[in-house]
């Protein structure tokens, strides 16, 4: 059965207003590969930065628990186990195995996932039946010539697509993915990455459609340069409260994003578990993940 928004406020670090009342999550990086080419994904290997969708350890589902079971012994404040990554949790099966594992030995665990959305409408039922409590879909953008300038290209019923054409698969795929989400009474959260130079006035277009379509929480997150995009800056904090506040008056948003890695553990902002509980000793290509 579908919990309420309030229970989910109570529980979940990053649907609740404030700090989430010292709650703590766990994210999974059980999914390598991705279906679509963010320009500002840096798909590098690296165990030292400190931002989203870097992870240095692949695991399997059955890892997933044994690392969840670890984590949960070191920081009980864990409410949460997320999968963001590293790559797009719907480009490979290993997100949903993992949340079916997760739910029959942590039942007291919220099940959290984040995708681009490309696959959504194609598995949402799954994703109801596994029982993911929440989920995240990044929207960069709801218009085709601003998403192409953010996204070179998909991959998508075997077939690469690039330009308006991608674009314009990827926005449907993504709203229509929502829409259904949202009827399944799963608590859905937008992220979009804010590239002033790109986004900044469409961010208010994208609030408007998602709060129509029932979206729960919106979570405008700092673009970090780099890549094809690293010749445009990171917003500022003044330009980023503006369009957070412009942005509230058609859905409630999030502002205590710590643009965690697809292996953070702990509790946001507080402890971090994540050191303890990955081994660094394998590393593979990662990406930003969608938080
Ligand atoms: Fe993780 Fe994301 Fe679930 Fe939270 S993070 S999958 S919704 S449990 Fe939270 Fe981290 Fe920001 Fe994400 S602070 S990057 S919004
Ligand atoms: Fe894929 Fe996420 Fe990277 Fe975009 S940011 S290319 S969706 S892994």
């Amino acid at each position: 059965m579908s919990k309420s928004f309030k229970e989910i406020q109570a529980r979940h670090p990053c649907f609740a207003k404030g700090h989430g009342a010292g709650t703590g999550r766990i994210h999974l990086p059980v999914s390598p590969g991705c279906n679509i080419f963010c320009k500002f994904c840096n798909r590098v290997i690296d165990d030292k930065e400190n931002r989203p969708g870097v992870t240095s350890n692949i695991l399997t589902p059955d890892e997933a628990v044994e690392v969840t079971r670890r984590a949960l012994a070191l920081c009980p404040e864990i409410t949460v186990a997320g999968i963001a990554g590293p790559g797009d949790t719907l480009a490979t099966h290993y997100a949903l195995e993992t949340f079916e594992k997760i739910g029959k030995e942590f039942p007291q665990l919220l099940k959290c996932m984040s995708t681009n959305g490309l696959l959504l409408p194609k598995y949402v039922e799954e994703i109801k039946e596994v029982g993911v409590d929440t989920l995240t879909v990044t929207v960069n953008a709801v218009d085709p010539r601003i998403q192409k300038q953010i996204n070179k290209g998909i991959v998508y019923e075997g077939k690469y697509w690039d330009g308006l054409e991608a674009a314009e698969i990827l926005i449907t795929n993504q709203l229509y993915g929502i829409k259904k989400a949202v009827d399944y009474g799963i608590t859905v959260k937008v992220n979009t990455v804010f590239i002033p130079e790109i986004n900044k006035d469409h961010i208010v277009t994208v609030a408007k459609t998602i709060g129509a379509l029932g979206v729960k929480m919106y979570n405008i997150i700092p673009l970090i340069p780099q890549h094809e995009l690293s010749w445009c800056k990171e917003p500022n904090c003044m330009e980023l409260d503006g369009i957070r506040a412009e942005a509230g008056k058609y859905v409630d948003v999030f502002r205590h994003c710590q643009r965690c890695r697809a292996d953070a553990a702990g509790i946001l902002g507080g402890k971090d578990v994540s050191k303890q509980i990955y081994t660094r000793s394998l590393q593979v290509e990662s990406t930003f993940s969608h938080g």
